[in-house]
This record gives C-alpha cells, sequence and structure tokens, in this order.
C-alpha cells in the first residue's frame, strides 16, 4: 500500500508484481509459433511483421484469459458497485505494447521475437491504429478504461464498434484537407472478440397503443446488437476488465424473392439499413450534430448495454429484482451522447419489468450520473421532438413525463415561472439532452475546476440553483502507463533511477520526489539529454513517415488538437508569420533570432470550412517559409498530416515548448496539456480549462501565461468587440494579416484565404486579435529562457516532477469518493 499526498484520497493502488502465469522468453516464442501454426496457418519462415504482430496478439490474450474470467466472476459475485461507462468513443491506441506492458510480458517478447528473427519495434508497429473517436473525449474514456482496471475496479467501457473510425487525413497540392475513409477492420484485428450469443435486440420506430391499460411498444423495426469484447488489462493489478463495443447486424434474411429476381440491391437493402448503424463514427468533435443516424446509433448503444447489464447481473433471472440495480452499478454518461439511456432505462423498468412510475425513476436517477464536456452552449444536443417521436415514439412520452414531473417538482420549491420556462427539458418542439441529463442522474460533472465552476455560474447555472448539490468537479487525467512509460522509456528510466523506484507508474504522485533533483544540475543535464534523443528520434520518424526533414538543433515548438476556431491555431500561425516577416525585413539581427520548428498536427471536421481553411494557410505559409533560404535554419513550419495517437505518443516526448492558447472559458479542459507537461515539455497558455490547474501544480514561474482572463473576456463582449482596432494597433499584427491577404501564400492571389481575413477583422468571436500581441510579447520572455538550457531543462523537470495530479488515476479516485461510491475489487 502506497499514499498519495493529496487530500481525500481514498483509494491506494496496489501493485500485484508476481505474474500469476509467469512464462519464460522461449516458452512465449513457442506460444507465438503456435499461434503462427494453427491460425496464422504460416510457417515461421513465411511470417511476415504483420503474421508476427497477430500471432504475438493472440499469444497475449490469451495469457489474459483467466485473469478476465476471474474478473469477470468476482465484478458478477462480488459486493462492489461495478461503473459502466457510456461513451460513443473510445480512442484506444496501439493495444499490443499496452497489454505487453500490463500483462508483464515486455522482456519475454522483446526476445521471443527476436529469436524469430524480428525487431519488436516492427511487429509493434505493424497494428493499425483503431480511430474510434475524435479527440479528447475518447481518450479520455481511453485513459479512465485503463485506470479502472488498474486501480482493480470493476468496470465495463461500452460504446460502438464503428467499421470506419476517424478519417485519414491528407492534404492535396494546394494544401487542402483531403479525407478518405478509415477503414480500419480491412486488416486483421486481433483484440476484439465477436461474441454471437450474447446479442441483444434493439427496436426503432412504430407507435405506441394501449393494451389492457398498459402502454404498448409496437416498433416497425428492429436490429441485432452482437457484442465485440475487447480485454482491458490493469496494469500490475491482475485485474481485466471488459470494453465491449456493440455492432450491428440485420436480422432480416435476403429477400428471395427479389433476390430470386436479380435484383441484388434491393435485396440485401435491409441489411445495409441496419449495418449503417454502426458503420461510421461521426467525426465532430465539440460540435452538434443533429442528425438521423446519429441518435439511432446513441440508442442503438445504450439500450443494448442496459440489457447487457441486466442480464450480467441478474442471469437467467425472469423476474430479477431491479431495485437492486444501482447497487449492483453505476452508468456513467460521456457527454450528451448517452442520455437516451434515461428514458430508455425508465421504459425497461415499466413495459419489460411492470414497475411503477416512481419505483422506476428512483432506479434511473440513482443509476445515472453525466459528465459535461463542453461550455459551449451551441455544443449541448438538443434534438427535434419530431424525430425522438417517428424514431423512439415511446420515448418521447416518457420524457414528455418527466418533463411535467420536473416542472412540477420546480414549481414545489417555488422557483419562477420563467426559470422553469428557461429550464424545460421538452419544450414542445425539442428536447435539451443536457437537462435531461442533469435532472435524470444523480450527479454532473465538469472536467476541470475551472469548468465546472463555470457550468455553474453560466451552462447550467438554473440548474445549480434548483439543486446545488448534484454540481461536483472532477478534474480530467491521462495515463501514465501509455503516454510516460511507452511514450518516452528514456524518461521514464531517468524518473525511476532519480526515484529508485518504478512505483510512480501505479502512483504518480511519486514524481514529487524528483522536486529536490531540479536541483542537481548533473541530474538537469541528463533530463536534457532525454529531451535531445526523443528530439533525435523524432526526426527519424518525421522522416519516415512524412518524408521531411527537421533540424533537431531547433525548439520544438508543438501545437496538436482538433482545428477549432476557438482553439486558436489561427493566433498560432499568425504569431510565426509575424516571426518570418521580421527576419525577412531585418528587423531582428541574425544572432537575436531562436532557431524554432513549430509542429502543427490538426483534424478539421469536413463540413468545419473556416477551420479547413486555416489548414490550408498552415500548410502555405509552411511551404513558403520552408523554401525561403532567407530563413533557413531559423524557422520551419511543419502541418504534419493526420494526427493520431501513435504520433502523440512520438511528438509530445520530443517537444519543448506546447501551445495550449484557447480563448479564456472556451475550452472544457484539455488533455494534451497534461501530456506535454509530464513529458517535461513548458506550457505557452491562457487561464483556460486544466491550464490553471496545471500552473498552479508547476508553478507560475515555470508556465509561460498569457492573454485574457474569463472576466475580461465577458467584459469585452460586453462592451462590444472590434476586432480591428487590434489589427491597427500592432504593427507586427497589421503585417501578418496584410501577407495572409496580400497573396504571400497563395501564390499572388488574394481571394485565397478571403473569408478567413473578413472573419478576423469583422468577427473575430475567439478574439485571436486582441489576444495578439500578449502573445507576441511573451515570445521573447521564452526565448530568453530558452537561451538558457540549464534553466529551461529545470523548469521543465519541474514539470514532470509537479504534474502527478493529472494521472487519470487521480481522477478515477475522485469519481469513485464523489459520484461513484464505490471501489476496488477485494482480492
Ligand atoms: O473533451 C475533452 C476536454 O479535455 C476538451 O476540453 C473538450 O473539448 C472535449 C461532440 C465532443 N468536449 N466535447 C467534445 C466530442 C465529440 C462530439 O461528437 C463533442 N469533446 C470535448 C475531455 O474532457
Amino acid at each position: 500500500m502506497k499514499s498519495g499526498n493529496y487530500p481525500g484520497r481514498k483509494v491506494r493502488m496496489t501493485e500485484i508484481t508476481a505474474p500469476k502465469s509467469p512464462v519464460t522468453a522461449a516458452q512465449f516464442a513457442d506460444e507465438i509459433r503456435e499461434q503462427l501454426k494453427y491460425t496464422q496457418n504460416v510457417t515461421p519462415e513465411q511470417a511476415t511483421a504483420a503474421d508476427v504482430y497477430v500471432a504475438a496478439s493472440k499469444a497475449v490474450r490469451n495469457h489474459l484469459a483467466d485473469a478476465w474470467f476471474k474478473t469477470q466472476a468476482d465484478t458478477v459475485n462480488g459486493n462492489t458497485k461495478a461503473v459502466g461507462y457510456f461513451s460513443a468513443e473510445f480512442l484506444m491506441g496501439k493495444q499490443l505494447e499496452n497489454a505487453l506492458l500490463n500483462a508483464g510480458l515486455t522482456e519475454q517478447f522483446d526476445e521471443a521475437v527476436e529469436a524469430l528473427g524480428f525487431q519488436p519495434k516492427d511487429i509493434v508497429d505493424a497494428e493499425y491504429e483503431p480511430g474510434l473517436g475524435n479527440g479528447g473525449l475518447g481518450r479520455l474514456a481511453a485513459c479512465f478504461i485503463d485506470s479502472l482496471a488498474s486501480l482493480g475496479v470493476p468496470a465495463f467501457g461500452y460504446g460502438i464498434q464503428y467499421k470506419y473510425g476517424i478519417f485519414k487525413q491528407t492534404f492535396d497540392e494546394n494544401g487542402k484537407q483531403v479525407e478518405t475513409p478509415d477503414y480500419w477492420l480491412n486488416n486483421e484485428e486481433p483484440w476484439g472478440h465477436i461474441d454471437y450469443n450474447r446479442d441483444q435486440k434493439v427496436s426503432f420506430g412504430g407507435e405506441v397503443v394501449e393494451e389492457n391499460g398498459k402502454k404498448v411498444w409496437k416498433p416497425a423495426w428492429s436490429v441485432r446488437a452482437v457484442p465485440v469484447d475487447y480485454l482491458v488489462p490493469g496494469y500490475k493489478s491482475q485485474r481485466v476488465n471488459t470494453l465491449r463495443l456493440w455492432t450491428a447486424k440485420s436480422y432480416d434474411e435476403f429477400d428471395l424473392l427479389a433476390f430470386n429476381r436479380s435484383e441484388y440491391m434491393e435485396a440485401v437493402k435491409p441489411q445495409v439499413k441496419a449495418e449503417n448503424i454502426s458503420k461510421i463514427l461521426y467525426p465532430e468533435d465539440s460540435t452538434k450534430v443533429g442528425k438521423e443516424l446519429r441518435l439511432e446509433q446513441q440508442y442503438f448503444f445504450v439500450s443494448a448495454s442496459l440489457h447487457d447489464a441486466i442480464r450480467v447481473f441478474y442471469p437467467g433471472e425472469a423476474k430479477p429484482d431491479l431495485t437492486t440495480f444501482p447497487n449492483k452499478i453505476t452508468f456513467q454518461l460521456n457527454d450528451t451522447h448517452p442520455v437516451i439511456g434515461i428514458p430508455e432505462l425508465m421504459r425497461i423498468l415499466i413495459d419489460e419489468y411492470d414497475y411503477d412510475w416512481d419505483t422506476a425513476w428512483d432506479i434511473t436517477v440513482k443509476t445515472f450520473n453525466y459528465t459535461c464536456h463542453t461550455l459551449l452552449p451551441e455544443a449541448l444536443e438538443v434534438w427535434p421532438a419530431s424525430l425522438i417521436g417517428e424514431l423512439l415514439p415511446r420515448h418521447l412520452e416518457i420524457i414528455e413525463k418527466i418533463n411535467e414531473q420536473f416542472e412540477d417538482e420546480l414549481k414545489g420549491k417555488g422557483i419562477a415561472d420563467e426559470t422553469i420556462e428557461r429550464m424545460r427539458i421538452y419544450t414542445g418542439d425539442s428536447v435539451r439532452m443536457a437537462y435531461l441529463a442533469t435532472y435524470g442522474g444523480s450527479h454532473v460533472n465538469g472536467v476541470a475546476e475551472l469548468h465546472s465552476q463555470l457550468l455553474k455560474d453560466m451552462t447550467l447555472k438554473d440548474f445549480s440553483d434548483a439543486y446545488p448539490t448534484k454540481f461536483t468537479n472532477v478534474t480530467n487525467g491521462v495515463t501514465p502507463r501509455r503516454f510516460v512509460k511507452l511514450a518516452n522509456p528514456g524518461l521514464s528510466d531517468l524518473i525511476t533511477e532519480g526515484l529508485g523506484t518504478d512505483k510512480w507508474l501505479s502512483d504518480l504522485e511519486l514524481l514529487q520526489g524528483l522536486v529536490p533533483l531540479a536541483k542537481d544540475d548533473e541530474f538537469v543535464k541528463k533530463f536534457a539529454a532525454v529531451k535531445a534523443a526523443n528530439k533525435h528520434a523524432f526526426v527519424g520518424f518525421a522522416k519516415d513517415h512524412y518524408g521531411i526533414d527537421i533540424d533537431e538543433n531547433t525548439m520544438f515548438n508543438t501545437m496538436v488538437k482538433r482545428l477549432h476556431e476557438y482553439k486558436r491555431q489561427a493566433l498560432k500561425i499568425l504569431a510565426v508569420i509575424s516571426k518570418y516577416a521580421a527576419i525577412k525585413n531585418g528587423t531582428v539581427s541574425a544572432d537575436e533570432i531562436l532557431p524554432r520548428t513549430v509542429f502543427f498536427g490538426a483534424k478539421a471536421a469536413p463540413g468545419y470550412y473556416l477551420a479547413k481553411m486555416t489548414i490550408q494557410l498552415i500548410n502555405n505559409v509552411s511551404k513558403v517559409v520552408n523554401n525561403d533560404p532567407d530563413v533557413k535554419g531559423k524557422l520551419a513550419v511543419h502541418m504534419l498530416p493526420n494526427y493520431n495517437i501513435e504520433m502523440a505518443q512520438n511528438l509530445i516526448p520530443a517537444t519543448e515548448l506546447d501551445e495550449q492558447i484557447s480563448q479564456a472559458g472556451k475550452e472544457a479542459s484539455g488533455t494534451g496539456n497534461m501530456k506535454f507537461a509530464l513529458n517535461g515539455a513548458l506550457t505557452v497558455g491562457t487561464l483556460d480549462g486544466a491550464n490553471v490547474e496545471i500552473r498552479e501544480k508547476v508553478g507560475a514561474e515555470n508556465f509561460f501565461l498569457f492573454g485574457m482572463t474569463v472576466d475580461e473576456v465577458e467584459k469585452l463582449y460586453a462592451d462590444g468587440y472590434d476586432p480591428a482596432k487590434y489589427y491597427e494597433a500592432d504593427p507586427r499584427l497589421k503585417q501578418a494579416i496584410d501577407l495572409v491577404a496580400n497573396g504571400t501564400f497563395s501564390n499572388g492571389d488574394r481571394n485565397a484565404y478571403a473569408p478567413l481575413v473578413a472573419d478576423w477583422l469583422t468577427k473575430d468571436w475567439f478574439m485571436t486579435l486582441a489576444d495578439f500581441s500578449a502573445y507576441a510579447d511573451i515570445q521573447a520572455e521564452i526565448e530568453k529562457l530558452y537561451r538558457d538550457q540549464l534553466e529551461w531543462n529545470r523548469k521543465a523537470l519541474l514539470n514532470v516532477a509537479n504534474s502527478g495530479y493529472f494521472s487519470s488515476d487521480r481522477s478515477i479516485e475522485d469519481y469513485l469518493e464523489r459520484i461513484w461510491h464505490t471501489g476496488p475489487l477485494a482480492d
């Protein structure tokens, strides 16, 4: 047992070091050979890296099987409440390396594949990364299920196995984003086990009739939800949880009549319609997409999962006592996407199990909790009532009744009519999912201190006034296993050397033991050497993957995240342009210039016009700058295609300066910011999301803060914001925008970026121009510190030492204590 040093910590991770089925490298090699022979059907001589990858994956999976069965049995038979994490996205990243680490088989694997004549890295790289998420929200779900298993908490991840994940991004010759489908299942996928025998029926449409005084839903069509199970091994916990992703299949046989007339397309129509449900991940991030298919997806996975949980916890019982359901499992709703689960559980309890309304409501509220991930009011999902009525008529009735009960309850609390009007869940025209989630569950949380506060003060203020005790905060976190140990082995070894133990991997607050070492110049130099080695490694990675040449003797400055106006990639590229102009004009002398390489990585939603134009601009700035002999060796810009988990694992450890420059009050949390700090990058950032807490933990003197605060932003909106004023006031900004407008980055075409320029000068909703001067000014401070490598690295090391709080293990402990009220399984 170890203890962290922050207050309120209840759960302690107990490392179980001795694997229950230890295996030698030679035995593991035999197991791989066996898989090659009997499942891949190739000889070791015929085997390619891809074959060995599949064989090794299956061998690791076999090692996890017993722990998986035991965890399942303990989950059902023990008396520890389980967690069901409902999420439309799980952005897992590659599985093999992580499974090896958590199963304690890394060394055996390395030796075994070498004995087979392969390089371990080539085998790990042969895995095709599953992209079943858009960005931070999906990656958070993946970190959370890793931490749940590592802490030994019984848990299920529930979601969708999309056939096509997030699109693959390339750029055309004009620098425009091109999206291509990500058919990840075209490659052999050894991790998911499709279980046709644990399927569920999910129905849609039709009508509600009354039979014997009871409402009966007569659906028009049904699909077959089939679970695909992924093992979620805990780090040294001997626990293996389940990620259950549903895939949609058709019940309908071929329409033989149509088939006989050779109308092939007609014959397979029902299959196509059913299977469309799990076909594609919506490539939207932090924006609302109101699409019928999306609601079908949401209902599909939530309905199947609720029925599955009842099956798991009451096996074979025709009349289970579901009043005990909230003692068996608690469901966390990851944003509004699974919120249709609230009326669905009501329907199941009332229609399928004959409970009365009040009992059903009591069970439902106790079972659900809701995490909100946004502050943009336009991003909260609202469904047209007509759509719900068509697709889920019984649910619309239930939602109406929930709303009636809700309005009565508010009246009873003496709340004013106009407030009630604002708070309505069902307006007659539409259903507000965030409001339904807040009323229909026990707790609501934001994802960083500032975000949770702003939810209470703004986005959900009426609800927080009426139900103050429901609201809480859980600051996001990231798993140190993937994002430090696997991504940054050099730093991991140094940390272990510095602390004299590797227990920090399951108790990240132990990193604080590095604080005294920041005074030790020799240790700081070792730390600097790790960063230099990571930069060198990334140069190789970038050459292999993107064919680009990078000068490793420059500062590596990175901005990777989804492309969104509020995140303000525009602010970064304008500052780059301004720097370019300064070098060209000779406003800065050669020895004043700190050589930098700026990396961008960002996907834009396919329909997001200004975001896509920003990508195009970055690509064309890159072309001009990188081909200009005047700035060679001083400034380079790279827009790296297809930012994904693999790129993150390679680029973050090599980064020295990280950009977290969103407009204050817009980024709910951010989790990239945590990964960079943990890997020894310094942050330049605004007081937004979790930046606030990162700065508190690492120390204001180790963080480059700039820009307006939330209050200043609000005031400026209220006073009337005129971006043109800022354009006129700062010649650096004026020059940068003029260069975009005058065709410098579009072969003289002055229209190429006209919509972007017009938006900046007349609208600029996220106040990029207002923050430009502060951002440009702080660069001098950054560059001054960077010239003193020892001081820079000392501060970077202090970022690592003080970022232990941002482990997703700590987030899960907070959920357990504040929301779920459960804990690890007994051994
Ligand atoms: O969730 C992350 C946060 O760290 C980020 O600040 C936040 O922007 C992100 C609709 C979203 N919020 N909302 C989404 C994703 C997909 C979708 O279809 C919205 N993503 C976030 C983790 O808390």
